[in-house]
């Protein structure tokens, strides 16, 4: 009998590395994922379904945090934003500075956003392919999930936050099955410039209605909802390692960071598989993660 030692391949190895022959080697990953991979609490559905977002307090572990946080700060510094050139769209990832923060000595704290880092970064990559979030993807949108995007917010002291919105207004995708997940590298507060939620929006349709920020150093693309209610909004006060799933037509902002310390957060949005239609956004990248509801990498 043939001893494979190769280990899966992916840019995350989680599978045992010595497996007898193929067909053992994926049942092993099968099983390994199927201890991990559970559907929603009750509670969660429940506050999935009334509020269209449920937070999963300590998902991970703050050392590891620690780690994106250090890789970030790496990859961000090797980039070099000025005044001249805002961003960079040339290198692996898509990168965005914070207008505001251009002069900064350290080149790492002129970027606002770091995106694309969910399919080539082993620690990001790690995150997006966590079994425990598949169970949970599997449940909500289904057996075939893409990761189509991700990006890592920095919101250093004085970055502005982001005006009323609803991710589908930017995305457009048909059905509107997509996902946001956004990991808190940093504890969220009030001061720092949390998100705030509006509980049950995520019933209402795309608001068409919406007129560009007007703040001068406001990040390109950023619209703001005009006369939806927001009476009922709460902010959405985290600690470093708790991650909130959300539905992509709940209407969300987040506040400017008005503390002396950065807010930071890693988000992802999955959709139902292969939507991108051939289409490339500048910074999508459409990465298989589930298959007939398994873990890609446990098929490939
Ligand atoms: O984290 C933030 O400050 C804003 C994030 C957000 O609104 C989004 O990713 O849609």
């Amino acid at each position: 009998m043939a001893v494979s030692t190769a280990s899966c391949g992916g840019p995350v190895c989680w599978l045992p590395v010595c497996v007898v022959e193929r067909g053992a080697f994926v049942d092993a990953g099968r099983a390994w994922f199927a201890q991990y991979m559970q559907g929603l609490t009750e509670e969660q559905r429940q506050s999935w379904g009334d509020n269209g977002y449920f937070i999963q307090r300590g998902f991970y572990d703050q050392a590891k945090v620690a780690l994106l946080i250090d890789r970030i700060n790496e990859i961000g510094r090797t980039y070099e934003l000025t005044p001249e050139k805002p961003f960079d769209l040339e290198g692996d990832f898509v990168v965005q500075s914070e207008r505001r923060l251009l002069d900064a000595i350290d080149p790492a704290e002129r970027v606002a956003k770091i995106f694309k880092l969910h399919r080539p970064e082993a620690l990001f990559n790690e995150v997006a392919t966590d079994p425990r979030l598949l169970g949970w993807l599997a449940e909500l949108v289904g057996d075939d999930v893409d990761c189509f995007l991700s990006q890592f917010i920095f919101k250093r002291p004085g970055a502005l936050g982001q005006p009323w919105h609803q991710d589908q207004w930017y995305f457009r995708l048909d059905p509107p099955k997509q996902i946001g997940v956004w990991l808190a590298c940093t504890d969220a507060t009030i001061d720092n410039g949390p998100l705030w939620i509006v509980p049950g929006s995520h019933t209402e349709g795309v608001h068409e209605k919406v007129e560009g920020d007007p703040r001068p150093d406001a990040p390109l693309g950023y619209v703001e909802i005009q006369g939806a209610d927001t009476s009922t909004e709460e902010p959405v006060l985290m600690n470093a390692g708790d991650i909130m799933l959300f539905h992509t037509h709940l209407r969300h902002r987040s506040t400017d960071n008005g503390s002396d310390a950065m807010r930071a957060a890693m988000v992802y949005h999955y959709s139902v598989a292969e939507l991108d239609g051939g289409e490339v956004q500048f910074n999508h990248d459409w990465m298989p993660v589930l298959r007939h509801g398994s873990p890609l990498q446990a098929d490939a």
